[in-house]
Parts: structure tokens; sequence; C-alpha cells
């Protein structure tokens, strides 16, 4: 009876995995759509017979198209050509959709970065209110894809859809502490697209090195994108004493944003002011209180060397670059830095301590002049960019002085400071330290770890976090406007070591971005990120793997 018993299972068996060995699509990617729901009737078969449909003259369809057939090839093998398709309403007519894959403009949806995807017999079809939505839908579908090559996927008949929680859903990069090429930026871009971000909060100038060509003071990039050698370890005595440095000409950034455009993100390139600025008072050492001497720091942490906003010189300086970098960054953001901006030297500088006179300028208790005298010069460089269609974001401290509200806030130093702000009626970027700082190990035992900056930051760490604080208000939480995770590079040098510090963990991150808090399950998550990881190993993208195995 036994024996009977375990021949029928095991036919059962042999069925069952014959009849599954079809490569199946599976929509539980991350993040996770908001819904799928199976359709009756049958499923559709992905092959090198199927076209990629766009909306014939619609530059950014194409390119969609041209993305989704090299994500298919990528992970399959399929080959699928694209193929302009004409109707009256610049979509695609129902004869071209059988048996092809659609992309389909739909202006009736409501979410500008929503997406349905809808699996039947007779075709795919990819629906968004805009382009950019569409792309998401493109992502997930890449995400639902078997990785290895295959003649075909079976697609479960099925309908798929999501908007995102937060319409700001970012990653950053420090490209000043170390420098990254082009090529690395790219990829970091293709990480964020993967995961359905739409922001690249791009830190190009600090201590450390100023990375953007800006014509009209050369020596920015020539002399203050070089340090004469960097400290070893955690910011010990002992320096490589190996020149360091590098910079991206106009003509790459240009490349780059445009690179970004292509996949919905919007580069928001941080010039941070008036601290973190050594790269710039080494070549155009006039704009510092003392006249320098100053060099390009080859250490971490804070300087007390920052810009003196005494002098008008500086202010044009500022607007000088801020023209050019209007002029290479098309998105309405400019962030302007504003942290660990150390006041000591404009409290003994003749020329700062005139302007807190000429402009009236008061300390009270709560705030020293000084740090009013930050909350003067940010705001000229508000109105400034204001004047020309733009938006500032800053760091947290920008709260201890006095910013108007129209100033984004981006918080670092914890939750609480962002939900201050939004009480306040700014807008907010949620990036805290803990536990969205990558630059943070993933684990607190650290010692099998590359060097990191310090701090735990768990998967599940991030995964639990939630940016909207509970008892913030409930007319105030329209200003949480998203969720970003910071890279800064002090201890990060290559792109193995960036893709190590990121992944996992951006898919947590994505999770957060997209999902309500309700729909947010951690144990669902690891269940669904191997074949993310899959991916990752195609790519051969590095990872952290032990966070797939241990809760640490
Ligand atoms: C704080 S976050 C900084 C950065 C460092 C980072 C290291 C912020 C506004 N300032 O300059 O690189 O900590 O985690």
């Amino acid at each position: 009876m036994k024996r009977l018993a375990i021949i029928v299972m095991l036919i059962v068996t042999i069925v069952v995995t014959t009849m599954a060995q079809e490569p199946t699509a599976d929509y539980r990617v991350v993040p996770l759509p908001e819904r799928i729901d199976g359709i009756k009737g049958a499923d559709f078969r992905l092959t090198n017979q199927c076209f990629i449909n766009y909306p014939a003259g619609n530059r950014e369809m194409e390119s969609n198209a041209a993305l989704l057939s090299q994500y298919i090839e990528e992970l399959t093998g399929i080959h699928m050509s694209t193929r302009p398709c004409r109707d009256t309403k610049s979509s695609v007519n129902q004869a071209d959709r059988n048996g092809n894959i659609s992309l389909l403009i739909d202006a009736k949806a409501d979410n500008n970065e929503g997406y349905c995807i809808l699996v039947t017999s007779r075709g795919i079809e990819i629906t968004g209110k805009t382009p950019a939505g569409i792309f998401h839908g493109i992502q997930v579908l890449r995400q639902s894809l078997p990785v290895g090559k295959t003649p075909l996927v079976l697609m479960p008949a099925v309908q798929v859809e999501s908007s995102p929680r937060f319409p700001y859903r970012g990653m950053h990069l420090d490209c000043s502490r170390h420098f990254f090429p082009v090529s690395t930026v790219k990829h970091y871009i293709d990480l964020l697209a993967l995961h359905g971000m739409n922001r690249l909060h791009w830190h190009l100038t600090d201590d450390q090195g100023w990375r953007v060509e800006i014509k009209k003071y050369l020596r920015l990039s020539e002399v203050g994108g070089w340090r004469n050698g960097t400290t070893l370890g955690h910011n010990s005595p002992v320096n490589d004493g190996i020149r360091y440095g590098g910079y991206y000409t106009q003509e790459e950034i240009r490349d780059i944003v445009r690179y970004a455009a292509q996949r919905y993100i919007t580069i928001i390139p941080e010039i941070d002011m008036p601290g973190h600025m050594l790269g710039a008072l080494a070549a155009y050492p006039e704009l510092g209180c003392t006249g320098g001497p100053y060099e390009v720091w080859g250490m971490w942490g804070v300087h007390d060397d920052i810009l003196c906003v005494g002098k008008d010189q500086t202010l044009q300086f500022v607007k000088d670059v801020l023209d050019e970098v209007m002029q290479l960054f098309p998105g309405e953001y400019i962030h302007i830095g504003g942290d660990e901006s150390p006041r000591v030297r404009w409290q003994e500088c003749p020329r700062c301590q005139q302007r807190i006179q000429d402009m009236g300028i008061r300390a009270d208790e709560k705030q020293s002049a000084e740090a009013r005298l930050q909350g003067w010069f940010t705001t000229q460089v508000q109105q400034y960019l204001s004047e020309h269609g733009r938006r500032i974001i800053g760091w947290d401290e920008l709260l201890g002085c006095d910013v108007d509200a129209t100033a984004t806030i981006m918080s670092w130093r914890g939750a609480e400071p962002g939900s201050q702000a939004a009480l306040q009626g700014h807008d907010v970027i949620m990036s805290p330290v803990d536990p969205l700082y990558f630059d943070y190990y993933q684990t607190s035992q650290t010692w099998n770890e590359p060097t990191a900056f310090g701090g735990c930051n768990t998967l599940k760490k991030v995964y639990d976090f939630d940016p909207v604080a509970a008892d913030l208000p409930a007319d105030k939480r329209k200003h949480i406007l998203g969720v970003q995770a910071n890279l800064w590079t002090e201890y990060v040098t290559c792109e193995p070591q960036i893709d190590y510090q990121v992944m996992p963990r951006m898919a947590a991150l994505a999770e957060l971005q997209w999902l309500q808090p309700e729909d947010k399950n951690y144990s669902d998550f690891k269940a669904r990120l191997p074949h993310l990881v899959e991916i990752y190993k195609l790519y051969n993208w590095t990872y952290r793997a032990k966070s797939l195995v241990l809760e640490d």
C-alpha cells in the first residue's frame, strides 16, 4: 500500500514537472504591484514571432519599445522587433495588437506614473498615462521573465496594475569623495530604473573634490578636482600620498542627463554650499574668509573653511556656477546642500560681520547671528534660482537658519527634522541616516565586510521604515514627497563596491517608495527577492548575498 502511494506520488511529480517545464513569467516582482488579478482564459506565449508595437511618431515610446526589446533579449535570448503602428488616438490599432506586445498611452488614467499590464491569449498591452508609467510597466514585465535562454515564455493571463505611493523615489550618489567614470554613473542609473525609481541625487562637489566642469571657472575642476592623497582607514593620520581626482566635462554631463531621461530619471545635482567647499576654495582662495591657501582635502569629515559670504564676489561666483548648472540640468530642483557648515570663520571674519550689520541680522535665544547669516545667504541663492524657475532642496540644517517654506528639506539627521519641516509647511524628502544611509554596514557582524562608514542598516531595518511618521497630521502628510537612500563614498572606491552597498537594500527601498504601508510584508518580500537577484547575477552585478539568507 505504502509502495503504491510512493509510485503514485512519483508519477504526479513527474507529470507536474513536465507540465511546468515551459519557462513561465511570475508577476510577483519587486516592488510588488498593487494588484495582480489572474484572468480566466488562455495564456500568451512570448516568442521571437512577436513584435513590440508603439504609437508611430512618439519618440519616447519608440525608446521604451527599444529598451523593452533589449531587456527581453538580455533575460531570455528572445529577439523581438519593435514596430511603429498607427491609429487615430496616437495609439496602436486592434488588428496590430493581436499576437504582440503593445505599448499604449491612456490619457484617462489617473496616476502619471501608474501602469497596467494586460495579458490575454491575444497579446500583451502595457498601458499608462505617460511614457514614464509605461516604462515602469516595462520594468515589471522585465522582472517577471524567467532568466535564461529559452525560445518561448509562457505569460499567464493577468491584469497587473500599480501606481507609486510617492512621486519622489530616489537614490543619491556621492562622486566627490571618490570619483566614478561615466559608465559607472550610467550603471547606477540602470539600477534605479530596474527598481522603479525616478530621481538621482548627484553629489558633485565637496571638500575632497569638485567634479563638474564650469566654463567660467575652469580651475574648479582643474585644481579643485584633484587631491594629493587620501587618508587610509577611518581618517588615520596615514595618507596614501597618491594624487587622486577627476571630473565630468559638460558634454559628459549632458550625455548622462540624457541617458537618465530616457529612463524617466531626473537628476538633481548638488552643489553643496556654503560648507563642504574646499574644492572650490583650493581653486579660488579669494572666496574664503582667510584667503587661504587651501588644499583639496585628503581626509573625511567637516572642515572649518567655508565660503566667505561677506564678499559680493562670492555671491557672484555662486550665481555664475548655478547659471551653468541650470543649463546642464533641466529638472526643477537644484540641491544646494547647506549641511555641516561650521561658522567659526564667519565669527572672526570682518566682512561676514559687516554683512551681518548691513543686513540688520540679529541673534536671539533661538539662533546665532551667524546661523541667520547662512539663512540670508541661502535665501539669496533661493531667490536667484526661483527667478529662473527653479526650486531648492537643502539638508535639514536649513531649518535652523530661517529659510522660507518654499525650500524643500532633505531630512538626514533622522526622520524627526523632516516631520518638523512638514509641520512648518516645507516639502520634505526623507533620507534619514538610520536606516537609509547605504554607506553604513548592512550587519552588526562587520568583520567580514568591506570597510563602511559605520552604523548598521540591515535589509530588514530598511524595509520596516515608514517615511510618514504615524503622528504626522493628515493635512501635513502631502508634504512628504518621497524617500531616498544615500550612498556617500568616503569608503566606497569602485563600481562593485557601490553595488555591494546598495543591493539588495535598494530593493527594500523600492517597496517603501511604491507600496502602501499596509501592503508591505517582509517575509513575502524576502521570498520574491531571489528572482530579482537572478537578474543581478545575469548582469554580473555585485550584491550582498548574505542578506538573502541571514537576518543580521
Ligand atoms: C554626513 S548627510 C554628511 C556627509 C557624509 C556622511 C557620511 C550630510 C548632509 N553630510 O558629508 O559623507 O555623513 O555618512
